[in-house]
């Protein structure tokens, strides 16, 4: 990796930690350095060219409310908004705009210096689709909507570029993003997600270094984790000198901000309304500001009294009401199921057992 290099990464906001969330949805942004391999973090040459794209994500449970009910995000409809690239220097330039989805206006790809769409929200992009049975059978939850390429100038001001959206949709004329519904077969409608506080963007993030100082990272240490329940939240800290971007994993995968996990991209990870899926061996990777990187050791999180599904410290009756809900139901909508004790995807005999076990014994222990 050259020592004058440019840095991108990729970090994500979201909403506000609030309640058990629902499932998560919003705008996607990614790097590379090839346009072929999308990447959190990439580094690229001085006056290399980096590419980005946006796509539109959802996770599996989201709901949407067309006519036809309540049903579930099968796969994109519609975006409409306008996006930025912050922190940009004269020099740098934003090029090459490629529609992805098959329908679109013109506005959607406008650049006006670092913006990309129309200012008020006149940009679209479509995905019109005759027929949804494919993605009701299986849905899509990621469509790329578009890509770009922005130009790093001369100037080598150690400076951190952004690519995030700057006007987003919004009522029931215009949502930022709608997706077709399971619900929907034969008419065929979309509408934005219900839960609207569940968005949680994952932003595009370039840093620009001059290389002309990288000093490695020498030491990393990552420490927290234990045992945690589902009354309470846990943090896992990473402590690494020469840092400059931090990616937190799980179980040797990347992780992305949620309602209820935040700090991926930061030197603390925390997780709030533990769920039983929560455990695991997290890890973190580093990067120096010319982008090699440095894993750190394991750090394990248990999770105990998941059957604590109202989340106050003891499992009583309410508990079983609730395991007694997610039972009828069998097939877990996503990641956070409550009442999927053993964390296979189903709650069923299996999870009864070890719920029947924590019921008995009341206390959560601490
Ligand atoms: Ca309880
Ligand atoms: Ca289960």
């Amino acid at each position: 990796m050259s020592k004058n290099a440019f840095f991108v990464g990729a970090m994500v906001v979201s909403s506000l930690a609030g309640t058990v969330a629902s499932a998560n949805w919003g705008l996607k942004y990614e790097v590379s350095t090839d346009g072929i391999t999308w990447k959190p973090v990439v580094a690229a040459a001085p006056l290399a060219q980096v590419h980005f794209r946006m796509s539109a994500y959802f996770d599996i449970g989201t709901k949407v409310q067309t006519a036809d009910g309540i049903g579930d995000a099968v796969v994109f409809s519609r975006f409409t908004g306008q996006q930025q690239i912050t922190g940009m220097v004269a020099g740098d330039v934003i090029g090459s705009m490629q529609r992805l989805t098959p329908q679109g206006n013109s506005a959607l790809l406008t650049v006006s210096g670092n913006l990309i769409g129309g200012t008020s929200v006149t940009s679209f992009a479509t995905n019109l689709l005759l027929n949804l049975n494919p993605y009701i059978a299986s849905p899509l939850t990621e469509t790329a909507i578009l890509r770009g390429v922005v130009t790093v100038g001369t100037d080598a001001t150690t400076r951190t570029l952004v690519v995030k959206n700057n006007v987003f949709g919004v009522g029931t004329s215009m949502p930022g993003l709608r997706f077709y519904s399971s619900l929907s077969g034969s008419s065929l409608l979309a509408a934005a997600p219900i839960d609207t506080a569940a968005r949680s963007d994952i932003l595009g993030t370039i840093l620009v270094s001059d290389g002309s100082s990288c000093p490695p990272v020498d030491s990393i240490t990552a420490s927290g984790g234990g045992t945690t329940q589902p009354s309470q939240s846990i943090a896992i800290h990473a402590v690494a000198d020469d840092a400059v971007f931090y990616i937190w994993t799980k179980g040797g995968s990347d992780l992305s901000n949620s309602v209820r996990q935040q700090g991926v991209y930061t030197s603390t990870l925390s997780i709030s309304d533990p769920f039983p899926s929560d455990a695991g061996t997290y890890e973190v990777r580093v990067y120096d500001a010319c982008g090699n990187q440095t894993m750190s050791g394991p750090v394990v999180v248990t999770v105990v009294c998941g059957a604590d599904l109202s989340r106050n410290g003891v499992v009583d009756d309410t508990d079983f009401i609730l395991f007694g809900a997610a039972y009828s139901q069998l097939e877990c909508p996503g990641s956070q199921c409550a009442g999927d004790l053993n964390v296979d995807g189903l709650v069923d005999d299996a999870d009864f057992v070890l719920f029947a076990a924590e019921y008995s014994d009341f206390t959560c222990p601490s």
